[in-house]
């Protein structure tokens, strides 16, 4: 990219902290200060929520960069952390998941009740042969299992590497290839969409082709028949059964903890390596900071599956090792009925709300009345996660859900950062919708022109991390060259100019006149129009504020006259009259709100009205494939798609106008 991001879009509302929420925040405006005086010892003094069983003798080596160690000679276990203690210190009667399964059924688990199961699954892991340092993959639905199985892992040393359950056989067969796995962990199946849904024959599949396996553990969820082979073990036959007592070892800060891959647009999947002292010490301070938790009062409900980093630092190591009570839910929203969410959070109370903005935007689609059904008034922080939310599904949040009182945090980070790294703080920060606002304390963001320069106020390029944070990936499993190709050899030290090492997160973003951070997607994702550089997200952005429009999604397409032109892809909103002629009105008429809101620059060249965008299943656009659609070429490798059918859909059910 020669030039920096254009600065299209303003945005002028602003939203204070609640006074309450603001007098007896966590974390204050002082904490800003603190953290600029003194990184590192805020750090430290961060890393002293957690229980050490050794004092760190140096809190940063960074002496071989851009290979960092954090809380160096320290030694902690992470699942005493998230379990044990709490327990010691007489919470085991406390709820630490309030568990929702798909048809109804429930399960309460109490502190007491995750320390038995985890010491038994860790003793059960231990009588397979898994000691420290091996891995073990975990293939589950969102069941409480889940959680128990990562936690035991990291009770004994031992690295996860969870895949989502909705991966296909390929995908789990190539992460197990590629982090040697001995053992998988599955079930028979879970429930989706109100049905079984099986995953043991996958596994069966995959395990066929890894001759790492060495076991293969399955959890019987929906009693679905399974076939049987030799190195297959009901885990009710034998964790249940193991001891319930399980003395934890110590690791170093510097152990691995988990490996979680990322797909990427190109090549094999990468394999994020996190570690244990400092990942830990951010998970679990960003989520006392950011959600302004308060263990004797607050349920907590984040609606990311497990095996996106979300799931794993915001069900699992965040809130556990906070003590915190939350909600954890097997299925989709609409099963059965589109409620479902809501009715969960005036079930259980739930204060603290982290979801995602494809879920808002959903939600819009569906119509406020759903939610003016339920009573919400339990919620006080509502947080975001995982892509830009769009200023107007920010709006739709914050009036139908947060009833105009709970404030919202967009949180940006990544698998790679393993904690937030962007974000308001509830009781501080003035939001403006579709901002993430600043840089939490003790996090250095940038936004950078080609040069490494910090942008001025107003200006747009892309985004950076000066000094190295505590949960920051330590490499790519198995190719540390990859690790400093990818993140590294951008800007900085790692480009060849100057000494200081700066990591390069792939997103395009911008300041805005009073300096607050909007992040504009990824920079593989933006359009170089006449030489002008737009960000997919402000021209996405600008349709989802008309009225017709639930979602959008924009691609640049080779065009001979502009270099690039924009398509955009449009779900209707259901009120909207899309048939023949009124279709082909409102594509003009998006055409022209578009030029209106961003310029003439930003105007379409084309839209198409379509009944669904491909997503992965965290809920991220797959631009990639719609350019694929705009360009008339055959669909790149789907195999991360949420449900395969869309293309098909996409295809068939287009109406397209110029
Ligand atoms: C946590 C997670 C990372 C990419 C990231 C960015 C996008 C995440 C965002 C956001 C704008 C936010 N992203 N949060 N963009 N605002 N609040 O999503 O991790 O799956 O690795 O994705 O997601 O593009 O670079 P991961």
């Amino acid at each position: 990219m020669s030039e920096t991001l254009e600065n299209l879009s303003s945005e002028s509302r602003v939203f204070p902290p609640p006074a309450d929420l603001a007098e007896r925040a966590n974390v204050t405006a002082s904490d800003y200060d603190a953290a600029t005086a003194d990184r590192l010892g805020y750090w430290a003094q961060q890393a002293h929520r957690l229980t050490w069983t050794k004092e760190w003798d140096q809190v940063l080596d960074w002496s071989n960069p851009p290979f960092a160690k954090w809380f160096v000679g320290g030694a902690l276990n992470i699942a005493y952390n998230c379990v044990d203690r709490h327990v010691e210190a007489g919470l085991g009667d406390k709820v630490a998941i309030h568990w929702e399964g798909e048809p109804g059924d429930t399960r309460t688990i109490t502190y007491a009740d995750l320390l038995t199961s985890v010491s038994q699954a860790a003793n059960a892991l231990t009588e397979l042969g898994i000691g420290a340092g091996d891995r073990v993959a975990i293939y589950l639905p969102m069941i409480p299992e889940a959680a128990v199985a990562m936690l035991a892992c990291a009770r004994i040393g031992a690295l996860h590497s969870v895949v989502f359950g909705g991966f296909s056989v390929d995908a789990l067969a190539t992460r197990i290839q590629d982090a040697d796995a001995k053992l998988v962990i599955t079930a028979d199946g879970g429930y989706r969409r109100g049905k079984p849904s099986a995953l043991k024959p996958m596994v069966d599949d995959a395990v066929a082709q890894c001759p790492s396996i060495e076991n293969v553990l399955v959890v019987r969820r929906t009693g679905q028949d399974v076939a049987w082979g030799e190195k297959d073990k009901w885990w009710h036959e034998t964790v249940e059964q193991a001891s319930e007592q399980h003395k934890p070892e110590s690791f170093d800060a510097e152990h691995p903890l988990f490996i979680l891959y990322t797909s990427g647009t190109t090549g094999k999947p990468k394999g994020i390596l996190h570690t244990t002292g400092g990942y830990l010490t951010q998970a679990s301070y960003t989520f006392d900071a950011v959600f302004d938790h308060k263990p004797d009062t607050d349920v907590f409900w984040c609606t990311a599956d497990i095996g996106w980093v979300t799931g794993h630092s915001y069900i699992v190591y965040g809130p556990l090792s906070n003590g915190a009570t939350q909600v954890m839910y097997e299925g989709t929203p609409d099963t059965p009925h589109k409620g479902r969410f809501w009715e969960i959070v005036d079930k259980y109370h739930v204060s603290l709300l982290y979801t995602a903005p494809t879920l808002i935007r959903t939600m819009m689609k569906w119509g406020e009345d759903i939610p003016a059904k339920y009573d919400l008034s339990s919620l006080r922080v509502l947080g975001s996660v995982g892509e830009p939310i769009n200023p107007e599904a920010w709006m739709w949040y914050r009036k139908n859900v947060g009833r105009d009182r709970a404030p919202i945090v967009d949180t940006w980070w990544q698998t790679e950062t393993g904690g937030m790294m962007i974000s308001p703080l509830p009781g501080v920060t003035a939001t403006k919708p579709g901002s993430a606002m600043t840089p939490l304390p003790g996090i250095s963001a940038d936004v950078v022109d080609d040069q490494a320069q910090s942008v001025p106020d107003g200006g747009g390029g892309f985004l950076v991390l000066r000094e190295p944070w505590p949960s920051m990936l330590r490499t790519i499993w198995g190719d540390d060259q990859r690790f400093i190709d990818t993140y590294w050899s951008r800007f900085g030290a790692g480009a060849g100019s100057g000494d200081e090492w700066i990591y390069f997160a792939g997103d395009g973003a911008k300041k805005d006149d009073d300096g607050a951070l909007w992040l504009l997607g990824r920079v593989d994702d933006v359009m170089l129009i006449s030489g002008h550089n737009i960000s997919t997200t402000e021209v996405e952005s600008a349709l989802v504020s008309h009225p017709s429009v639930a979602e959008a999604a924009v691609v640049g397409a080779s065009d001979p006259t502009t270099g690039q032109a924009i398509v955009a892809f449009t779900i209707p909103r259901g009120t909207a009259d899309i048939e023949g002629a009124a279709g082909e009105a409102l594509i003009q008429e998006l055409r022209n709100h578009v030029a209106k809101t961003l310029g003439p620059i930003a105007k379409p060249r084309q839209i198409m009205l379509v009944p669904e965008l491909p997503k992965t299943r965290s809920g991220k656009i797959m631009r990639r494939l719609l350019r694929d659609v705009a360009e008339n070429r055959s669909l790149g490798d789907v195999t991360t798609l949420q449900d395969s059918a869309v293309m098909d859909l996409i295809s068939s059910g287009m109406q397209s106008g110029k």
